[in-house]
């Protein structure tokens, strides 16, 4: 075992930060060495105003926090990049054509449809194994044909694959993010039947890299314009943002389930292979591919987005709104509202938020929540309810026996979220670490680089005893309540 820094370039849909990771003999330290906004972009394309991610800001910043990171480190030895799933950027010749739209754009019906005529939902979810979001990569490159773009374009990078191609000069697409574009077979493999069938070409994006495989060195100007070693292996990682916080989760996949909670509530369990059933399909659960080849059997809740939307509306509106004390204010009210359905497309753009859940609730001739307290409150009291009923379909259809639920990310702060959802469960809910994503992604390449070892549990046993996790139990007169049923 070799003593070393390792740093995780981590972009979220919120927020993205670089962390450098200190490894020795029994030492794994964490920290942060840059935070930034990542603030989407509105542009017009001649017909609309259409929604991008801003990636040369995010490059821009992420190498910043870099250069940082060589700076504080007396041994770099390696970086790995993770993000959001789906997205992708156009190239020809290496270049990029055009910002790559952000998946909460609109413009998606219009390749659902295609697809769907071509493939039947049912179809497609025997083909790849993954639940249905109308933003999922195939539906995207669907639309994005009617741009022309795809005539011009020799090949295509998911966001992690294209920082590191930045970096790199190497192309490649990572196998766990690569899992969610809809395009790989459960085997693992590019379902090439199925883009001749789509009309896509079948070699659009590069072969897939395995997570914990070395993409390359840093270009020698990169490595120049950074200060950086140019010996700096930049390592894949899992680079789907869910696959590094999963592969950092100190759980025991046989007993316990998760709630990888940000922007997006990602609740499952882990398996050693796909579920893919009628009933699966029913409840819209995917077979994601983790770390080590495991399985994110899970469902993609809302998460903390309608949280942060809704306080963006509190912003424009002129109220300077206070997470801390609005969450505090909500875990007071005792005025019973029926929970609304989460995961109903009409939160998925972002826009003002309270107000569309206040009409989910008038439309359904139901109390709607008046006061911003009242607002926080149902938002948490439904992911809540939504979080437990994922939990109890993932146990059902994997017929794994949950005991306990492990909350990583941003959710984990949030006490009256994972006090609720023991609640509902009856279940204790383990909170932490917060930055398990980083965690995940600074331990894939660490391994790769010598600088620990084990399988995934001994990896997990590390995070384990490093950031113990904080226990909830569940309040029993709460937890016999039923939850309201929206419909009733
Ligand atoms: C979470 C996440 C989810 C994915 C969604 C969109 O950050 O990666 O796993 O479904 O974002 O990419």
């Amino acid at each position: 075992i070799r003593s070393g820094q390792v740093a995780a370039i981590d972009l979220g849909a919120t927020s993205g930060r670089v962390m450098v990771a200190d490894f020795g003999p029994g030492r794994l330290e964490l920290e942060q060495v840059a935070r930034f906004a990542n603030d989407p972009v509105h542009l017009f394309n001649g017909q609309r105003s259409a929604l991008h991610w801003d990636l040369p800001g995010l490059y821009g910043s992420a190498s910043a926090g870099l250069a940082e990171a060589g700076r504080q480190c007396d041994n770099l030895v390696a970086v790995g990049v993770d993000s959001w799933a789906v997205d992708y950027a156009l190239l020809r010749e290496g270049r990029m054509l055009g910002l790559p739209h952000h998946y909460r754009d609109d413009r998606t019906a219009a390749g659902v449809d295609a697809v769907h005529d071509q493939l039947g939902p049912v179809d497609l979810y025997l083909r790849n194994g993954l639940q249905f979001l109308p933003f999922t990569t195939v539906y995207q490159l669907a639309a994005e044909k009617a741009s022309g773009l795809m005539d011009v374009a020799d090949s295509a990078l998911l966001i992690p694959d294209l920082i590191n191609y930045w970096l790199t000069g190497e192309r490649g697409t990572e196998r766990t993010n690569a899992s969610t574009t809809g395009l790989l077979r459960t085997d693992g493999q590019w379902d090439t039947a199925m883009l001749e069938r789509l009309g896509l070409p079948a070699d659009l994006f590069p072969g897939i890299v395995e997570p914990g495989t070395t993409r390359g060195t840093l270009l020698p100007d990169v490595a120049d314009r950074l200060g950086l070693d140019r010996s700096i292996s930049v390592t894949s990682v899992a680079s789907h943002d869910t696959a590094s916080a999963v592969a950092a989760i100190p759980m025991d996949p046989d007993s316990a389930a998760y709630i990888s909670c940000g922007t997006w509530g990602l609740v499952g369990v882990e398996l050693p292979s796909p579920v893919v059933s009628r009933e699966s399909w029913k409840a819209n659960f995917t077979n994601e591919v983790g770390a080590d080849g495991r399985i994110r059997f899970l469902h993609n809740v809302m998460g903390l987005w309608l949280l942060s939307e809704t306080l963006r509306q509190y912003e424009r509106d002129g109220y300077r709104a206070d997470l801390g004390e609005l969450l505090a204010q909500a875990a007071e009210i005792t005025t019973p509202f029926a929970v609304f359905d989460t995961d109903d497309a009409m939160f998925l753009p972002p826009g003002d938020m309270p107000g569309r859940i206040r009409s989910w609730y008038t439309e359904r001739g139901l109390r709607a929540p008046a006061t911003h307290a009242e607002v926080v409150r149902v938002i948490v009291e439904s992911l809540a309810s939504a979080f437990a009923a994922a939990v109890r379909q993932a146990a059902e259809l994997s017929g794994t026996a949950v005991k306990r639920v492990h909350m990583v990310g941003g959710g984990s702060q949030n006490r009256l979220l994972c006090q609720l959802t023991a609640d509902r469960l009856g279940l204790p809910v383990l909170a932490g670490p917060v930055e398990a994503t980083a965690l995940g992604n600074v331990l894939i390449s660490a391994r790769a680089h010598g600088l620990v070892e084990g399988d995934l549990q001994g990896l997990r046993s590390l995070v384990a005893d490093r950031f113990p996790p904080q226990q909830y139990h569940p309040r029993p007169a709460r937890a016999r309540r039923e939850p309201e049923l929206a419909s009733s």
